[in-house]
């Protein structure tokens, strides 16, 4: 259900950034000679060709589309490279594509808050950085502009053939400007730079739109596609949504959207204008009510949460057609793999960034044959989450089962299993230091949600629960003080010095001459150097925002295997990704006067495996002393997730 909050009193700077044909651009990256082909990524079941996933610009140049099989893009562009997802144990493996995207938010993090959103797109909030810039260096007293700021698209600006850039220079430079768009101008011209930054670094494109909000940010950063950037001042924020369709907005593609088409003939997010609050609450209750009333004006008070790990991991697959698993074995054999998976993960965001999951999901579609009741759905479950493949293997088929039971009900009918997924969430901080140990004595760490709970699944102690009664409990947020040297040694590493507080011209000029080796600073000249066809899918491949604004689903993805597909079922917003943080323990010398050997081992198999490994630190150090930071770039969160 969306949230109506209020926007906040100040004027804010929201940028929202997504990576342009993802996937394409790993694979084109990993392998260069791809570059100016037309390329799709496609699933790697070999039925029809597998299923597109990701289509690179050029690509879609030819009506290639994401919605189709390899062999249909096969006839329409012949010469298209068809490059599969990396697969292991048997499903695709994203662990490319999500290190390749947090390289990309490593980068993006050090301007502002910064909000990962899903495995290629994060919120940025940049308005200290906007202030900052606009009292020490306004646009308006700036004498060089960046061409790739003056390539950005600026809504209700009047544009007319060559004159686009001078008119965008214009609109920079307005000393009669009010500050909110004063604010947008420097936003620009920081997100300019700050994609520019990622394409240097990375050899990624990215798009974004830059506006006072994340619902029109998001908006606009779809609008003008590939490596280009929006900017949403206030004054054209109602043209914008006078012929948005209200099936396009975000949190609207569903049945809210279709009740508001049906019960009050409204079709784009303009024409709720025409409707009271009162008249809104009426219909919708008085948060969505209000909720709708808000963004048919373009008021969303959502704030850009900081958040660059994931709010949760999930993993699935899918069995299409006659892949459908029919029978609890070949069930249990797939939920063991996905659990085999998903603890490798969870395993590996509690070593590396000192974080819990609590919660543990099973999703499943299904069908049964004669179906008597075709609406019943089965149901997602979820109970506390305990560390360890097998328990968590375990506590899946419990799972699995009781969801079974649930979707059949009476019958005793055949039935087949359409895609499964499990999904860990409600993620949380592990407390510091030895310290929780005596936490989890004192009963501190609840047990019932904790790694280990009681050691046996009972149905009292261990509750299956439908997912409705998973609350998403919003963003974990980095340990703080090592999140902030990292972006402190990650500022005095930039190349590109983007901080414009001493000599301004310059810098600006500086990051110009920096950059000219690689064409003079518009990121489509990097292409046009390398790759003449990126050039033309600039004008060929622009869509519009409707496009986008409502992508978050991957209704064809047959394996997309991770959270946008498990997080729409689960109701929790969007948001994926592995990174490594950095484990470190601090033991404060205790002993305890235990001897390793008087432990019962099942005793200590039971116990969480932060606190196991907490002892056996005690008895047994790790060789090389590890209380140092693994390095100091916040780039070390990201380093490629480890491989079992
Ligand atoms: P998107 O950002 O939706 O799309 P994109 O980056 O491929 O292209 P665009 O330039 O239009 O933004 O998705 C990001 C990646 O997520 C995409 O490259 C592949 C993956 N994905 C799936 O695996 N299945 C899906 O259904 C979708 C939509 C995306």
């Amino acid at each position: 259900m969306p949230i109506a909050r209020p926007e906040p009193q100040n004027a804010r700077v929201i940028a929202h950034v997504d990576m342009d044909c993802f996937y394409v651009q790993v694979e084109q990256r990993k392998n260069p000679e791809l570059r100016g082909l037309p390329t799709a990524v496609v699933q790697y079941n070999s039925w029809k060709g597998g299923g597109l996933i990701a289509v690179g610009y050029e690509a879609r140049k030819f009506g290639v589309k994401r919605s189709m099989r390899g062999d249909e893009a096969k006839r329409i562009c012949p010469n298209i490279q068809l490059i599969q997802v990396p697969v292991a144990r048997g499903k695709a493996d994203l662990n490319l594509y999500r290190n390749a995207g947090s390289e990309v938010v490593s980068i993006l993090a050090t301007k502002g808050r910064c909000e990962r959103a899903s495995i290629d797109e994060v919120y940025l909030d940049l308005t200290d950085a906007a202030e900052m810039m606009l009292s020490e260096t306004p646009p308006e007293v700036l004498e060089e502009i960046d061409e790739e700021v003056l390539k950005s698209h600026v809504l209700g600006l009047h544009v007319e053939g060559n004159e686009r850039e001078e008119n965008v220079r214009e609109w920079l430079h307005r000393s009669d400007a009010d500050h909110q768009d004063k604010l947008l101008a420097c936003g620009a011209i920081i997100v300019a730079q700050l994609r520019m930054k990622v394409l240097y670094e990375t050899k990624f494109t990215c798009s974004a739109g830059i506006a006072h909000n994340k619902m029109l940010a998001k908006l606009a950063s779809a609008m003008h596609k590939p490596a280009q950037q929006t900017v949403v001042p206030s004054s054209s924020v109602k043209d914008l949504l006078a012929s948005l369709p209200v099936k396009k907005m975000k949190q609207l593609g569903g049945k809210l959207g279709s009740s508001l088409q049906i019960d009050l003939g409204v079709n784009t997010v303009g024409d709720l204008l025409q409707f009271s609050q009162e008249k809104l609450q009426e219909h919708y209750g008085v948060n969505t009510g209000t909720w709708l009333w808000n963004i048919s004006r373009g008021i969303s008070g959502d704030a850009v949460v900081d958040r660059l790990l994931p709010k949760s991991h999930g993993c699935g697959k899918t069995f299409p057609g006659p892949q459908a698993l029919k029978t609890i074995a070949s069930v249990e054999n797939w939920v063991n793999q996905l659990c085999d998976e998903l603890s490798e993960r969870i395993q590996s965001d509690l070593d590396q960034n000192r974080r819990i999951a609590h919660t543990l999901t099973l999703h499943a579609r299904a069908f049964k044959e004669n179906d008597m009741e075709p609406h019943r759905k089965f149901p997602s479950k979820s109970c506390p989450l305990r560390y360890g493949t097998s328990k968590i293997q375990e506590a899946a088929v419990k799972l699995f089962d009781s969801g079974l039971r649930d979707f059949l009900g009476s019958q005793h009918i055949g039935w087949g299993i359409t895609s499964l997924s499990i999904a860990a969430s409600k993620i949380s901080d592990l407390p510091q230091g030895t310290c929780s140990i005596l936490k989890f004595l004192q009963g501190k760490i609840p047990s019932s949600t904790s790694l280990s709970g009681a050691g046996e699944f009972h149905k009292e102690s261990f509750p299956l629960s439908s997912t409705d009664d998973v609350q998403s409990k919003g963003c974990t947020v980095m340990d703080q003080e090592v999140k902030q040297k990292a972006l402190a040694s990650e500022a005095a590493s930039n190349d590109i010095d983007i901080k414009f507080q001493a000599k301004p011209l310059k810098r600006i000029g500086s990051m110009v001459v920096k950059t000219k080796d690689v064409g003079k600073s518009s990121i489509l000249k990097f292409f046009q150097s390398s790759n003449s066809s990126f050039h033309t899918m600039n004008q060929a491949c622009e869509r519009s925002s409707l496009d986008q604004a409502s992508s978050s689903s991957f209704p064809e993805c047959e394996e997309h295997s991770d959270l946008e597909q498990i997080d729409e079922q689960v109701g929790f917003s969007e948001g994926h990704i592995d990174s490594d943080g950095h484990h470190n323990q601090t033991r404060n010398g205790y002993t305890w006067g235990i001897n390793m050997e008087n432990i019962d081992p099942s005793v200590l198999d039971e116990l969480p495996m932060e606190i196991q490994r907490e002892i056996q630190e005690w008895f047994h150090p790790p060789k090389r002393a590890n209380t140092t930071r693994r390095g100091s770039s916040i780039v070390h969160y990201f380093s490629p997730v480890k491989k079992g």
